[in-house]
C-alpha cells in the first residue's frame, strides 16, 4: 500500500498510524508529515477524507498532498519546516471499498442496522448532535447512527484528536461544490472569529482561481450550503478546540458529479495543493514562532 511503501522508503519524514479498525475490520491510517529538522515550535494540520463513500476525489486529493509533501519535499520544503500534517486520507474505508464494487454512490459507514446498513459519518459526531438537517430514519442517507459517535470510524477519529495537542487547523474533505465553508454547520451563527476564517477562505480560494481559474465560494456552512449538525468540521472547533475549521467540497466531475474520469483528477488535486500553502502559511505566521 502507498502510505506503507512511503513509510520505509522516508523514515525521517513520515510517520504511519494505524488509529483502530473499521466496522468490516480494515484498518484506518493516518500519516504524519513532519521534517526531522524542523524547530520545536511545530504547528499542525489535520485533513480528514473520505468520511462520505463516494466521494472519490477527496481521498484522491489527500494523497497528491501526501505524494508532494513527501516525495517532492525538497521542492516543498518550506512547508515541512513548521508544520507538521497529519492527514486521515480515508475515514470510511468500509463505505468507500462498497462504493468501488457494489454501489457507486453509498455515502455512509456500513455498520449493521435493522432496516439498513450504516450511518451518515459526518452526522455523527457528537456536538449539538442530531440537531438540524439529519435524520433518524436508519435508511436515509444522512442518518445521524444510533447515538453520537456509534461509527467506530467516527470514535476512532475523534480519539485521535482529544489525544493531540497543538492541532491549529483543520480540514474536511468532500465533494462536490467548489465551496469552503466554515462554522458552523449545526446552526446559522457563526464563531466570534468568523471574519478570520472567512478572510483566509477566502485567499485559499484566490489562490485557487489565480493557478487554475477554478472558482470556489466561501461561506458559513449552515447558510452557503444547509444546516446539519454532527460534522467533523463542528466538531473539531467546538470539542477539540481547533480555532480554524473548513469542509471543502471540491469540484463535481463526470456523469454523477462523484466520477471523475481519471485524467481530470489531478487538476482538481493540484489547484487544492495551492491552497493547502495558503492555509500552512496563515497557520504558521498566526501561531508558529521561531525559535
Ligand atoms: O452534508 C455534508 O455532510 C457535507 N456536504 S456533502 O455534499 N459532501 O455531503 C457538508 C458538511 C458541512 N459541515 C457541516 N454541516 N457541519
Ligand atoms: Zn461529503
Amino acid at each position: 500500500m502507498y502510505l506503507e511503501a512511503l513509510a520505509i522508503k522516508y523514515p525521517q519524514l513520515v510517520r504511519l498510524q494505524k488509529i483502530g479498525k473499521s466496522y468490516e475490520g480494515r484498518d484506518m491510517n493516518i500519516l504524519r508529515i513532519k521534517s526531522p529538522l524542523n524547530n520545536l515550535s511545530t504547528v499542525k494540520i489535520f485533513i480528514d477524507a473520505g468520511i462520505h463513500a463516494r466521494e472519490w476525489i477527496a481521498p484522491a486529493t489527500a494523497l497528491y498532498l501526501i505524494n508532494q509533501l513527501v516525495e517532492n519535499y525538497t521542492v516543498h520544503f518550506a512547508l515541512l519546516r513548521n508544520v507538521e500534517w497529519i492527514v486521515l486520507p480515508v475515514v470510511n474505508p468500509d463505505g468507500y471499498e462498497y462504493s468501488r464494487n457494489f454501489r457507486r454512490l453509498w455515502r455512509k459507514t456500513r455498520s449493521k442496522g435493522w432496516f439498513c446498513k450504516g450511518a451518515d459519518a459526518n452526522r455523527n459526531f457528537d456536538y449539538h448532535w442530531r440537531e438540524t438537517g439529519s435524520s433518524w430514519f436508519e435508511c436515509s442517507n444522512t442518518y445521524a447512527g444510533r447515538s453520537a459517535f456509534s461509527e467506530i470510524e467516527t470514535n476512532n477519529l475523534k480519539n485521535v484528536l482529544l489525544n493531540e495537542s497543538n492541532v491549529q487547523a483543520y480540514v474536511s474533505l468532500h465533494s462536490y461544490g467548489n465551496l469552503i465553508l466554515y462554522p458552523w454547520g449545526y446552526e446559522n451563527q457563526v464563531p466570534p472569529h468568523w471574519n478570520d476564517l472567512h478572510n483566509l477562505g477566502r485567499k485559499i480560494a484566490d489562490a485557487i482561481e489565480a493557478f487554475s481559474g477554478s472558482a470556489y465560494r466561501v461561506g458559513n456552512s449552515a447558510k452557503t450550503l444547509y444546516p446539519a449538525a454532527g460534522g467533523s468540521d463542528d466538531w473539531a472547533m467546538g470539542v477539540a478546540k481547533i480555532p480554524i475549521s473548513y469542509t471543502i467540497e471540491l469540484p463535481a466531475g463526470g456523469v454523477l458529479g462523484f466520477d471523475f474520469p481519471e485524467n481530470e483528477i489531478l487538476s482538481v488535486a493540484r489547484e487544492m495543493f495551492e491552497g493547502f500553502k495558503v492555509l500552512a502559511d496563515y497557520v504558521v505566521s498566526k501561531y508558529g514562532s521561531e525559535k
